[in-house]
């Protein structure tokens, strides 16, 4: 999978570089491009935002930094022989980022996510893109962030640990939580008892169908009683 990321802050995405996003990155599973929206705007101080029209608070982000940023990536996807990409902006005005819609991310030839800072980035923008392509505005929760860099980091995550082969075991997908629509049964390992502690006697028993009973149930109590929302009471 092919992504586009652009930021007035590159450096927050360094953190790709570690663990198994950055192993992915290096087997050319994910192909990431960081761009600094800074290098599209022209003026002697490379501004990005300007005060806001009509009034109000706070700054608002240009909509000629964008329109060349943008225009310059999807110039260079069209010569490549990949599907047509889906633009995404992080903004808590957007849908809310599931594991549904992890999934349906994952199966993208080429992701571009726009960074918005400030109050926000003008209107035009998500217009002319909505209106030449595919754009989604996509919140992470319902809290406020500084900007779309630590949103987009963690769609990222979430959608590139789906590609095939991100993750060694697919087995350690299924399992997780979010996946089946429960919260994860606690994890145990050795020794069998720290500090007086136990793990409990079931996971030592050998009995794999008492293990999975156990753990479905352990399962089913954690989501009613951390999110009753997930299921459906
Ligand atoms: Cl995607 N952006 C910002 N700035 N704040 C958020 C968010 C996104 N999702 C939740 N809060």
């Amino acid at each position: 999978m092919r992504i586009d990321v652009v930021t007035i802050f590159p450096g927050y995405f360094d953190a790709l570089e570690l663990s198994l996003m950055g192993k992915a990155r290096d087997r050319g599973l994910i192909d990431l491009h960081v761009h600094d929206l800074r290098e599209s705007a022209h003026d002697k101080h490379r501004t990005v935002d300007d005060t806001p029209t009509g009034g109000g608070a706070g700054m608002v982000m240009k909509p000629e930094p964008w329109g060349q940023a943008i225009d310059g990536i999807l110039a260079d996807a069209q010569s490549a022989p990949a599907a047509e990409p889906l633009i995404i902006f992080p903004s808590p005005a957007g849908d809310v980022f599931t594991q549904a819609m992890a999934r349906e991310l994952a199966t993208e030839d080429h992701l571009v996510f726009g960074c918005g800072r400030y109050e926000g980035i003008d209107q035009r923008v998500f217009d002319e893109y909505a209106e030449r392509g595919r754009v989604r505005l996509v919140s992470i929760g319902d809290y406020v962030l500084n900007g779309g860099e630590v949103a987009s980091i963690a769609m990222i995550e979430a959608i590139g640990r789906l590609l095939p082969g991100v993750v060694g075991n697919p087995d350690s997908l299924v399992e997780e939580s979010h996946e089946s629509g429960l919260l994860e049964y606690p994890s145990y390992t050795k020794p069998a008892e720290w500090r007086g502690r136990r793990v409990p006697d079931v996971l030592l028993s050998g009995n794999h169908a008492a293990i999975d009973a156990w753990r479905h149930e352990q399962s089913v109590e954690r989501t009613r009683r951390v999110r009753p929302d997930l299921l459906g009471d």
